[in-house]
Parts: C-alpha cells; structure tokens; sequence
C-alpha cells in the first residue's frame, strides 16, 4: 500500500502484469542533491517491490533541459546551455548508478521531446483550451474536469503557492490566475524552437503530460516526485492529461517529503546543496549514502545531518561483518533467518514504503548473525534480500552472482 496524495487514502499498488511509472526528474544544474537522492529512491523502493511481486515495470523519467534556471546559470557562468545540461544530466546519471537505483527504461529531454509537446498543445487547442496573451499560450487549466483534485487546495492557496512556485497569476490579460503556459514566445538571446505559433519554447507542465502520454499511455499507475511537485506542476499535468485523453493522467500521485539542511529546503536555488558527487569525492561509500537515505520515511520531512552518515556508515559495516560469512556461498532463502528476513522486509515495503522497518529487520538479522553465527547460505540468503530490496550491496550477492 501507498498513500496516494489525491484522495487521500491509502491505496493497493497491484493490478495487471504491467506497472507504469513516471517520475518527475531533474532540471540539470547542480545535480544530484540528497533530496533529488531521496525522491528517486523512494520510486526505486517501490520500482524493487514491483518487479518482486512479478511486475514488469515500465520506468520513464524526464529531464527538464529547457527552464529558465538552467539558462540563468548557464548565463551566469558563460557555459553553452546545451553543453551544461549535458553534463549535470550525465554527474545525475553516475551519481544514481553509484546509489544502485535501477535506471528507468528512458530518460526524455525536454528538447527531444518537442514535437511531442506541440502535437499535446494542438490537441488541446482543438479541444478549446488553449487561448493566445501577446506572444504566449495558456492552458484555461480551471476549465478542466477535476481541477484541484491532485492537491485538494482551495483557489486562494492555489494563487498563492502559484505565484511561489514560478506561476504567473497576477499578469493581466489572463483568464484565470491560474491559467499555465503551454508555451512561450522566444524571447532574444535564448533558445527557441519553431512551432505553428512562430518561435518559442515550450512551459513547464506540458513538458510532463506530453513524455508521460507518449511514452507510456493516457493513464500511468504512478505518477511521482518530491512533495514540491503537488501543485501547480502535478495539478496542472493532470488537469492537461485529463483535457487530452478524457482518462485520468495517473491512478495513483506519489511524493517524497522533502529533505533540508539546516532547517530549509535542500534546494538548487537557495544554495544549501549536499551533493552526492561530493560525498563520493571525499570517500564516502555510496551505500552508506544510500543507508541514510533509506533511514528516513518516504513521507516525512527531515533535515540532513553529519549524524545520519556517521549512523548509516556503522550500519553499513554491522551489516557487512554479518553478511562477510556469507562471502562465496550460494544464498540459501530456505534458511530461517533469511526467509524472516525477506518476509519481514517485502512486508515493510508492501505498508508504505516503510524503510525505517526494513532497517529495523535487518538490524535484527544482523545482530542474531554476529552473535550466533549464521551459517553461509543463510548470510549470502539475507544479503540477497538487502541487494535485491532495498538496494544495498554487502559485497557478498554480486561475487556470487558471477
Ligand atoms: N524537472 C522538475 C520536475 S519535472 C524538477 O522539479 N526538477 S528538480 O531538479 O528541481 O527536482 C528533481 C526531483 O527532486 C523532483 O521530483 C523534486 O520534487 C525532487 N526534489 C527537489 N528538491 C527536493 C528536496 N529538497 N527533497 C526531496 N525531493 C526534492
Ligand atoms: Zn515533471
């Protein structure tokens, strides 16, 4: 189960044979944060439960290289756009290889992907929804069945957040406040694309619904992000989907509660970053980047600190001293300890995504192991769990893999 942010409620993620997920990704400057980290594990967590209950998933991300932050920095530091975004989106790449996260079946530039986004635009202009400001285009995103649905907001605190979170609702000329930009009239020295609206550059949302519609159908099981994304962008991706399709966008919205430092968001424009490619750099063990991250529930906020390195970094090394016996032999998932493991841990995963519980269940493990000597196949058996779960190589279920 999973607590989908529209309804509420707590919901069953089973269903056919094929899973579809679309994740939010990043906007390629100053990748990869621990809070790009957190939110890509929690659908990594759940992308490992899928596949382990029989699923083939279908995984697509994005990578938003076309947004006016990216620009600015690109701008500010005299590197081409194109060439810095290429770069953050391959650090983004090795840094989540490095955390062991399962890549998606595709990563979908922005760039790429504009055809797609001006075919999802005259869709919606057929359909009535789209109406011209001077040189722009905008979504009548009220006018659609089920607006407000995704964050369950009321319509002042939607004009606020809006205008918090790169909305424009005080332009003049608008319908509505909360109308969105589908796209942009080229403004000089940046980059622009041509369109049957003359040269321009497509807005935020529609970025989204057109990669999730194209490449994975009108309706995907999962739609997710950090909790950041509730509104406007996942509100206005779903009022849009719907508008297209007549479907909803997604069954299920997903988001990861949001990691700080020092009591703000951890956030590319504030500055306040821990990066994962500095971790790495200074020497820490990606898994134990991992384990930290792994300490903290999907849905709760927290703020990072040195203490949960130094816990996770002690953790890392009990678990690996337990798993160490298991070195060379063949996991044996029959054996007690391992199979109460993969029980307790596929049973933590199934409530939540409760990973702060899977820890708890190989803690466990792992202190009966060093204290009474489990036997070979049992520890390669509880290794295979971690791996395989959540993610966690001890170093013992790859050599035997080969
Ligand atoms: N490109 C858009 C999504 S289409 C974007 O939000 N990019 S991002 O680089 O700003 O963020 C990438 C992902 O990390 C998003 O899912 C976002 O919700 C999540 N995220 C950003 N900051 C944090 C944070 N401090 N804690 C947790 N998740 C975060
Ligand atoms: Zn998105």
């Amino acid at each position: 189960m999973v607590l989908d942010t529209a309804t509420r409620a707590s919901v069953l993620l089973d269903g056919t044979d094929q899973a579809l997920l679309y994740v939010c990704g990043i906007t390629p400057y100053d990748a990869t944060h621990l809070g790009h980290a957190a939110t890509y594990l929690a659908f990594d967590l759940l992308d490992r439960a899928w596949r382990d209950s029989g699923r083939a998933v279908s995984y697509v991300q994005n990578v938003t290289d076309i947004d006016d932050p990216l620009f600015e920095r690109a701008a500010a530091t005299g590197e081409d756009w194109a060439s810095l975004a290429e770069r953050q989106t391959e650090l983004f790449r090795t840094d989540m290889a490095a955390l062991r996260m399962i890549p998606p079946d595709e990563y979908v530039g922005a760039v790429e992907a504009i055809p797609l986004i001006v075919g999802l635009i005259e869709t919606l202009d057929e359909r009535d929804m789209v109406y011209r400001l001077d040189d722009d285009l905008y979504f009548t995103a009220t006018a659609s069945a089920g607006f407000g649905t995704v964050s369950g907001l009321d319509p002042p605190a939607m004009v606020k957040l809006f205008a918090e979170r790169g909305g424009d609702p005080d332009r003049p000329g608008k319908r509505n406040p909360l109308d969105c930009l589908l796209w942009t009239g080229a403004d000089p020295g940046e980059p622009s694309w041509e369109s049957p609206w003359g040269p321009g550059r497509p807005g935020w949302h529609v970025e989204c619904t057109a990669i999730a519609q194209a490449h994975l159908g009108a309706t995907v099981d999962v739609q997710g992000g950090g909790r950041d994304l509730i509104f406007p962008h996942h509100e206005m991706c779903a009022a849009q989907g719907r508008a297209v399709t007549g479907e909803p966008f997604a069954r299920v919205y997903l988001h990861q509660g949001m990691v700080g430092l020092d009591g703000e968001k951890m956030s590319k424009s504030k500055g306040n970053l821990v990066l994962v490619s500095a971790l790495r750099g200074g020497g820490t063990d990606p898994m134990a980047i991992r384990l930290a991250l792994l300490a903290h529930h999907v849905r709760t906020d927290w703020d990072w600190t040195t203490g949960d390195l130094r816990d996770a970094e002690e953790r890392l090394e009990r678990w690996r001293l337990a798993a160490r016996v298991g070195l060379g032999a063949a996991p044996d998932l029959a054996a007690p300890g391992a199979q109460r493991a993969l029980t307790d841990v596929r049973a933590a995963m199934a409530d939540h995504l409760d990973s702060p519980r899977a820890l708890e269940v190989i803690d466990a493990w792992a202190a009966h192991a060093i204290a009474a000597q489990a036997a070979p196949g049992e520890a390669a058996g509880a290794a295979m769990v971690c791996d395989a779960l959540l993610g966690v190589d001890l170093g013992v279920a790859r050599r035997v893999a080969r």
